[in-house]
């Protein structure tokens, strides 16, 4: 079979950029220690003792500072632990977020307040509620037959 000399000439660039890429990508990954989120395990719990693993064997929202929130909530078949969230306008809240189950979800429509909820791995995401109202913190990872049920709410007064 002849191959012209530009088809081969090509080719090969091809095939080295395609390696090249390969190698930068597995690399930099292996060198900057990238991992499944989480992973590094210290912000690994056990999840069959979240109920007794500090913070989240009480989960509550408690101020931490001038205008500053630690919410610390357990993300549960089919809700979120506490129920009940209320802050003052203005104030930066840090959710601390882990599940006793499943893979759940956190977002908070209209923010950048969107992550992954997995169990025995802790998640944590900021944001400063300027505007007061009723933020509603809801789960997008389906995780069973009352999925739909899963929210919860923040009022900034
Ligand atoms: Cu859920």
């Amino acid at each position: 079979m002849h191959i012209h000399r530009l088809e081969k000439i090509w080719l090969t660039f091809g095939v080295t950029m395609l390696v090249v890429f390969l190698l930068v990508l597995g690399l930099s990954a292996f060198t900057m220690g990238m991992d499944t989120p989480g992973a590094g395990h210290s912000h690994s719990i056990d999840p069959a003792k979240v109920d007794k693993t500090p913070p989240f064997d009480k989960p509550e929202i408690k101020r931490i500072g001038d205008k500053q929130y630690e919410a610390v909530m357990v993300a549960y078949a089919f809700g979120y632990s506490p129920a009940t969230l209320e802050v003052p306008a203005g104030s930066t809240v840090r959710f601390t977020v882990t599940s006793s189950d499943v893979v759940h979800g956190f977002e908070i429509p209209g923010t950048n307040v969107n992550m992954m909820v997995l169990p025995g791995e802790i998640n944590q995401v900021s944001h400063t509620f300027d505007k007061p109202g009723e933020y509603l913190i809801l789960c997008n990872e389906y995780c069973g037959i009352g999925h739909q049920m899963m929210f919860t709410k923040l009022v900034v007064k």
